[in-house]
């Protein structure tokens, strides 16, 4: 078995809970600036979180709940421009500083930084997000723990397609073998194990029920000293009483 060289994070759901309360809000700002009478509530987005990348999902939206709508000119196009507001509106929002990273996120990078591991972000998410959420969330230094920032639009089939993590680990020249993966959703995990790639799930509000069969472990969140996770599953050697997920237990994980 190949040792541990690195980790491989998703964005969304993973780093931080940016789904409710930034993406949507986003999005829901974007179409109210357009002159847009369209609204996606909390169960609504739910529902089209299936759908993963932002302009992907507006057009579904367009397709499955509004197709008698009638767009000035090249379908395409109109939904780039709506999608550049949203994403003008997702970074302004971070900017007021309302989401944090996930409990333990910030510990875990630093301590697998400092114990030499590489990391890397494999994500459907437009690359400018990624910044915001980082620079926001813990400081513009953030941006340079990783040293691929796989995103968005650099692949052309995103999640659950595996290519985003083919990507990053060419960019590294890393075999799945030598690399573990963070994912929260069930579109995530596919990507992940597409890619060969162990995982290890977090789960959130909106992603608790979603199919984790194929994780090496299912977690609430990364928990911390005093602020314990909950294991959903995973085997019990493996975990072997932990109360957080620390690189040692990342690394049982990744070489049980
Ligand atoms: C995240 C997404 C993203 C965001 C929006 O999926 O699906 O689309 O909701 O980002 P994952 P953009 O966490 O599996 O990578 O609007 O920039 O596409
Ligand atoms: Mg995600």
């Amino acid at each position: 078995m190949a040792e541990l060289a690195a980790l491989l994070f998703d964005v969304d759901g993973t780093l931080a809970d940016t789904e409710r309360d930034g993406h949507r809000v986003a999005f829901n700002r974007a179409f109210a600036e357009a002159g847009l009478a369209w609204e996606w509530d909390v169960p609504l987005y739910g529902e089209l979180l299936r759908i993963t990348g932002g302009k992907e999902r507006m057009r579904h939206y367009l397709e499955q709940y509004r197709p008698a709508a009638t767009l000035p000119g090249d379908p395409s196009d109109w939904i780039a421009d709506l999608h550049r507001a949203k994403t003008r509106h997702y970074e302004a929002l971070l900017g007021e500083g309302g989401i944090p990273l996930r409990p333990g996120v910030e510990r875990l990078l630093r301590e697998a930084r400092d114990a030499g591991y590489r990391l890397a972000i494999a994500t459907t998410t437009t690359p400018a997000n990624v910044s915001a959420l980082l620079e926001n969330a813990v400081g513009p230094e953030a941006l340079h723990w990783f040293e691929v920032i796989a995103a968005g639009d650099v692949v052309p089939a995103k999640k659950p397609a595996p290519d985003i993590y083919h990507y990053a680990m060419e960019k590294m020249a890393l075999d799945p073998a030598w690399c573990i993966a963070f994912e929260d959703s069930h579109n995530g995990i596919l990507a992940s194990k597409g890619a060969d790639l162990k995982t290890i799930i977090t789960v959130n509000d909106y992603t608790r029920d979603h199919d984790f069969d194929d994780a090496e472990l299912v977690l609430d969140s990364f928990g911390e000293p005093q602020q314990p996770f909950q294991v959903l599953s995973g085997s019990p050697a493996i975990v072997n009483g932990a109360e957080y997920l620390d690189m040692a237990l990342v690394k049982r994980v990744h070489s049980g």
